[in-house]
């Protein structure tokens, strides 16, 4: 856990707890006792700590939370820290995050490679930094800087630390950053305490950046009780200002919000393993992807892998279509050249490793290609048959599909074992989520390499079976389906939208319609109208492209309630013969989240996801489920899978007879446990 090395006079503390020298209960208590060793040593002068591995401190340990912690607390060892007698300097290099940079506040002077991050994220965790850092980074950097590090929770770089005030020197990454930090111990002299230093109450500042970030500061509770703290560091003694902290923290980790921002981050951790995956499996070089489809999909599938220095060959069968994709693929990286988010050279580096070309034969030496062509069974069985003749051996063989069998695009190939799902969402440059789908004979050793690859260009990937929508698609069907039978019985797309928004999803399911198209799978025959939504697209209401679908949209497409859609709605429903009725908010909810979470379980029962926090990472990063309720299965489990079954109960008779609650959260409704323990059989009561 920890490590020391005398140098002449100084002592080298090593925070040493593999992967991230996370700070529990073991590692707290080792370095108090090197501390009090190095204090009562007069042949040791000055201490530098700094982190074995990758980093210096990834932060509390976030698994001992919610449990009784073993002393020396996080906070007064820190304070131990800072109180000591002989200079204390951290050495920071990799990440100094949470606690980990609390740790190196409390040291008396930090030196920082040049490459190294340093930040307090706890507000992404629904915390605040509750080992001193609200009252000793505003000490240090000032309030306006204590409040961008601390509410938003971004890491800064080591130069921008250094410009702050928050660190004392910035080492070369060649140079020896441990060497250059002893000698810094060696030559400083005096101790210097942050929690000494003066603090001024600077109220403007807190109005000026409560007015830019309202909308971050007034939806969840951290980012308030950040600023509280921060507020208390200008007001209180040092102190008090520590004890004012601490409470905020304990209020915030025992809240709902916290508990399911953790989840989230597990979750996406827990997405990343695959179940009885053999340790020591080989994964396939990947060298070259190919692309099969220059749309906005194989687009922005090839620009994971181009910023991420992998080369592509993109495949189109007009010349036409093969401009225009890499010309859209060129323009959003000049796009982000211009926001700032990209240097020009690295937008060019990409574009370097990009060879488009007419020639399916040029996939020959492709070690991955990726099929992202519309969704038609026999054009894929299509392109899948010439790949099989085309392909290298053992190349990965992937279709895009977001809902089509796996197995049935295998089956036309030689090679079943070498072929997959590997689903984006679009747009695939942004989204993090990626559904790596695992046909009945997808070799192991292709999924683990998918993973991999998947993480290294950015994604959080989840593993999926067969099945129609996978994971994603499969749960959020209900809605779409309930959604539209809501319109026809009364309610109307504003009332629908407003409750998706209200819980906290990025938009409802009508503006998302009118956003990606209402005419997606249209059969183009304005004739032919059997549903609302064919009424509309036979109306040209196509949605924000046409100026109007569920909603009219203004030339900055900004939505108003359209008169035009409801007279079409009406329209509908009274050739259908459907007397419209008030619906509840309520109803809207059972009908349209419920369903996502009973279809979520039926996925986990089938067999469909891993683990049911796969579904949550699924929801988080596939659809902008909201982040502060952990996702669908976590926040349905806070709920109550009792409640989820009794609503979909009350409105059994609208949810129609072929509509079937899951077993999976009956069980384990009735026997207060997780869906997990509950597939499992465990009727355990919940701990
Ligand atoms: N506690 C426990 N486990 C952690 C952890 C942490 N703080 N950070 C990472 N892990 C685990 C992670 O679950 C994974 O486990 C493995 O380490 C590798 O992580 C008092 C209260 C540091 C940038 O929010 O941002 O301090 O899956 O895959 O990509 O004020 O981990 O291997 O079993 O992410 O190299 C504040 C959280 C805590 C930082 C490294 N700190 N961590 O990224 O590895 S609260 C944070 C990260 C706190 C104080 C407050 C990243 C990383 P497994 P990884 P990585």
């Amino acid at each position: 856990m920890i490590e020391t090395v005398l140098h002449a006079d100084v002592l080298e503390i090593v925070l040493n707890s593999p992967p991230v020298n996370a700070l529990g209960g073991a590692l707290r208590r080792d370095l108090a006792v090197a501390l009090r060793v190095a204090s009562a040593d007069d042949a040791v002068r000055a201490i530098v700590i700094r982190g074995a591995g990758k980093l210096f401190c990834g932060g509390a340990d976030i698994t001992e939370f919610g449990q009784v912690r073993a002393k020396p607390l996080l906070p007064d060892l820190i304070n131990e820290i800072e109180s000591s007698v002989k200079p204390v300097v951290a050495a920071v290099h990799g990440s100094a995050l949470g606690g980990g940079l609390e740790v190196a506040l409390g040291c008396h002077y930090r030196i920082a490679a040049a490459t190294a991050k340093l930040g307090l994220p706890e507000v992404s965790l629904g915390l605040l930094p509750g080992a001193g850092g609200t009252q000793r980074l505003p000490r240090l950097v000032g309030v306006e800087a204590a409040l961008d590090m601390i509410v938003l929770g971004a890491p800064i770089s080591a130069m921008r630390a250094a410009e702050i005030g928050l660190v004392d020197e910035v080492v070369d990454d060649e140079v020896d950053l441990a060497g250059s930090a002893i000698a810094f111990a060696r030559n400083v002299g005096a101790v210097r305490r942050t929690r000494d230093l003066p603090m001024d109450a600077e109220e403007q500042l807190f109005e000026k950046f409560a007015a830019r970030h309202a909308r971050k500061i007034d939806t969840l509770d951290a980012p308030k009780a950040c600023i509280a703290a921060i507020r208390a560091a200008t007001e209180l003694p040092f102190g008090e200002g520590v004890a004012h902290e601490r409470s905020l923290f304990a209020e915030l980790v025992e809240g709902a919000q916290s508990k399911a921002l953790c989840h989230a981050f597990f979750a996406e951790r827990a997405a990343a393993k695959i179940d009885n995956l053999p340790a020591d499996i080989a994964l396939r070089p990947v060298r070259r992807v190919g692309v099969i489809g220059a749309g906005t999909m194989g687009g922005g599938i090839a620009m994971n892998f181009l910023s991420t220095g992998i080369a592509v060959t993109i495949v189109e069968t007009e010349q036409a279509a093969l401009d225009r994709g890499v010309g859209v693929i060129r323009a959003n990286y000049g796009a982000s050249v211009a926001r700032g988010r990209l240097k020009a050279e690295q937008a060019e580096a990409a574009m370097s490793l990009l060879t488009p070309t007419l020639v399916f034969e040029d996939l020959a030496d492709c070690d991955l290609v990726i099929e992202a062509v519309y969704e038609n069974m026999e054009v894929k069985k299509q392109i899948f048959c010439r790949l099989d003749q085309v392909a290298r051996p053992g190349a990965m063989l992937a279709s895009n599909t977001s809902y089509l069998d796996i197995d049935e695009i295998a089956s036309v190939t030689g090679r079943p074992q070498d072929v997959f799902g590997l689903h984006f969402f679009s747009p695939a440059n942004v989204m993090k989520l990626v559904e790596v789908v695992r046909g009945a004979q997808t070799s192991l050793d292709i999924v683990a390499t998918a993973m991999a690859l998947a993480r290294k260009v950015g994604k959080v990937p989840v593993v999926a079976r067969v099945c129609h929508g996978f994971i994603g698609n499969r749960m959020m069907h209900p809605r779409k389906v309930e959604a539209f039978k809501l319109l026809e019985e009364g309610a109307t797309p504003a009332q629908i939208d407003r409750v998706h928004l209200n819980f906290g999803m990025p938009m409802g399911p009508f503006q998302m319609m009118d956003l990606a198209g209402c005419d997606i799978g249209w059969h183009r025959d304005p004739e032919r109208v059997t549903t609302i939504l064919e009424a509309l697209c036979a109306e040209g209401r196509w949605g924000q492209k046409t100026g109007g679908g569920f909603y009219d949209y203004d030339t900055e497409r900004k939505a108003s309630p359209s008169p035009v859609a409801q007279a079409i709605i009406a329209d509908f429903r009274e050739r259908a013969g459907i007397v419209s009725r008030e619906i509840s908010d309520e109803e809207i909810t059972v009908r349209t989240i419920y369903t996502i979470v009973n279809e979520g379980a039926a996925v986990l029962e089938g067999g469909y996801a891993q683990r049911s926090s796969d579904i949550d990472a699924v929801g988080l990063y596939g659809y902008g489920w909201p982040r502060h309720t952990g996702g669908p299965m976590f926040w349905a489990e806070h709920v109550g899978f009792d409640t989820i079954v009794a609503g979909l109960e009350k409105y059994s008779e609208e949810l129609g007879p072929d509509f079937q609650i899951s077993p999976l959260i009956r069980h384990a409704g009735s026997s207060k446990t997780s869906l997990d323990r509950a597939k499992a059989g465990d009727g355990a009561c919940k701990s």
